[in-house]
């Protein structure tokens, strides 16, 4: 169990939460030195750097942009001398790693880059006050680290960072900050799971608390008027004739928990839930009970100059071009985004399926490539085994506790592309999907991504999915060009899986073909928008060929950028929408078909 509270700030009469976002002090540290030299007492030649961003795509040479190594952010705040209890400062996350300083004292220290970290401020900040937290961060990829990938040092000394995934090693602190002030003994977490009864809902809740004042929890509808409440840190609201959250036509409510009694609560936290239930049932996935076919996107958090930085317009505009195909989910390879996104997803009715960051178990740069080929790397026979999987599990935990509670996630996903078919991969799946399964308390379906390797009869952890997710290229890294005998190896593949009877929902998480905007060819070939189109309609028709195939998810939302390479030009480009959000031509087709199709609540 997580012994800190991940909960989102919020302003209320019991807590303030001010963003610390704008320009802080930067400076790279490539021999390690700063904690040693007393950096965090302040930096001694920074610059200045925007906060939230990835550092990478500001600056003008290679070494910057590249940097691979320690670097150093720091910020000055002002603590009000009135603010009781605690204060604390929230990262939306620091990637990949980090040590938090207050005032040249060490705080906390987070593994990870895409998940909050919480430093607890309340001894070292001083009330009434200025204060300056400093923040070492580092951006190094190993064998144990997620996601997973080596580092290369040159001869003078210069670190290159050499990630096994195909995206760009963007870091930095990529999502807001905020300076919050709660109560000492505050609500530190809450989890909501819902039955239907009829037209009735029951909203099972539990509240965490630090102490043990009395909980009061309410159910607010969306005009603000109450239609349920309990007493007591768990129990049970029964909503009379409740509005369901439902798929692109969502409703929300507001929980509002008290602590303590009367006119001036102890603390007081208020969330907007949605009250739907997620249930894989044969080759189903229900929502409230029907069932949904999945359309969408495997996305990025990437755009240009922001990197990776979380940006509510740019946000807005993906939930925009997604609304305009007809999409009704997105995954969030290969990462868990900002936590606005789920917001967003939330009101727009969007599912999500919620990926942690276990990609590049695989020990290739090139592994979508390699799949096709058949080439094999004993990725989890390796020493750096235990502690890559204590890690995956922490991540699996942090991931869950933060986002446990949005109506969007309706699904985890526990890994993208490693390596499955080995005992030692069974064996260190079993471990993650058994730690996963006891800590989500909506009991949410798990999956994983998979790629060609795991193959119907050499995969060992399709077994461990409630749904099979397969990332399949035939028509580009398969047959490419050559549609006729990429789709029958295609069939072939999907003729095995229909042999086995598995009687569970299968759902494509990638298929897709790099494509220029600038390429128009007839007939086509590959890298044209012609040839993106072709690809599309034979994978729908295959799609369509299996009942068993209950969603599409297409690779990629917009073209992102990557590692160099020959295999890429500038970064991918399976976008749909360019890389600043502008429709190539299949974005049409999809838009054609996606409307087509039922929404939820209908077969397909
Ligand atoms: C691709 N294929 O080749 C994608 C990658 C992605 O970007 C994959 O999961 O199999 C990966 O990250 O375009």
């Amino acid at each position: 169990m997580l012994n800190h509270s991940l909960l989102y700030p919020v302003n209320n009469r019991c807590r303030t939460a001010r963003t610390l976002d704008g320009l802080w002090k930067f400076q790279f540290d490539p021999t390690g030195c700063g904690a040693a030299q007393g950096w965090q007492k302040g930096l001694p030649d920074p610059i200045s750097m925007p906060v939230p961003a990835s550092f990478s795509d500001f600056f003008t040479t290679r070494a910057e942009r590249d940097y691979c190594g320690d670097f150093w952010y720091e910020t000055e705040f002002f603590v009000p001398a009135d603010w009781q209890g605690r204060v604390l400062l929230r990262f939306g996350s620091i990637t990949h790693r980090a040590v938090v300083y207050c005032n040249g004292v060490e705080i906390t220290r987070h593994e990870g880059g895409f998940l909050p970290v919480v430093a607890d401020l309340t001894g070292a900040a001083v009330r009434g006050g200025v204060n300056r937290v400093s923040v070492q961060a580092n951006n190094e990829l190993s064998e144990s680290s997620l996601p997973c990938g080596a580092v290369k040092t040159l001869p003078n000394g210069t670190k290159l960072a050499k990630p096994y995934f195909d995206f760009y090693n963007y870091s930095g602190i990529q999502r807001s900050v905020w300076l919050v002030n709660c109560p000492a003994q505050a609500i530190e977490d809450y989890s909501v799971d819902y039955t239907l009864e009829g037209a009735d809902a029951l909203v099972h809740y539990t509240v965490r608390r630090g102490g043990d004042l009395p909980v009061r929890v309410r159910l607010l509808d969306a005009e603000g008027r109450e239609v349920a409440a309990a007493e007591g840190a768990e129990g049970t609201l029964r909503v009379a004739d409740a509005r369901l959250w439902q798929v692109r036509n969502a409703y929300l409510y507001t929980l509002a928990i008290t602590l303590g009694s009367g006119e001036s609560p102890a603390d007081e936290y208020t969330a907007r839930v949605g009250i739907r239930t997620v249930e894989v049932r044969g080759t189903k996935i229900l929502i409230n009970g029907a069932p949904v076919y999945l359309r969408g996107f495997g996305k990025h958090e990437d755009f240009d100059v922001l990197g990776r930085g979380f940006s509510w317009a740019v946000a807005k505009r993906d939930f925009e071009c997604m609304k305009w195909t007809g999409a009704n989910c997105f995954r969030t390879s290969h990462y868990p985004y900002a936590e606005e996104w789920y917001q967003m997803a939330d009101e727009e009715g969007f599912l999500i399926i919620d990926e942690v960051p276990a990609v590049g178990m695989m020990r290739s740069t090139h592994n979508f490539a390699d799949a096709g080929m058949g080439k094999y790397t004993y990725f989890f026979e390796t020493p750096t085994v235990p502690a890559l999987l204590a890690n995956h599990i922490a991540q699996v935990e942090e991931m869950i506790a933060r986002d446990k509670n949005h109506p969007s996630v309706f699904a985890w996903s526990l890994f993208n592309e490693p390596e499955t078919t080995s005992e030692y991969a069974q064996k260190y799946f079993t471990a993650v999907f058994e730690a996963a399964r006891a800590l989500d308390p909506q009991h949410r379906p798990m999956t994983g991504a998979l790629e060609k390797n795991s193959a119907p009869n050499k995969c060992r952890c399709y077994q461990l999915c409630d749904f099979i997710c397969l990332n399949r290229y035939y028509g580009w890294y398969i047959s490419g060009a050559e549609l006729e005998e990429a789709e029958a190896k295609f069939r072939a593949e999907m003729d095995q899986w229909a042999a086995k009877n598995l009687n569970v929902p299968f759902v494509f998480t990638e298929f897709g073909t790099d494509t220029l905007p600038t390429e128009h060819k007839l007939p086509s070939v590959m890298w044209s928008q012609e040839y993106q189109d072709e690809y599309m309609a034979m994978n729908f028709k295959v799609f369509d060929s299996y009942d068993f195939v209950q969603g599409e998810l297409v690779w990629n939302f917009a073209d992102f950028q990557t590692s160099e390479g020959i295999m890429r030009v500038n970064g991918n480009k399976k976008g749909i929408f360019t890389r600043q959000r502008q429709p190539k031509d299949v974005a049409f087709t999809f838009k054609r078909r996606w409307e087509a199709l039922p929404l939820a609540g209908e077969e397909k």
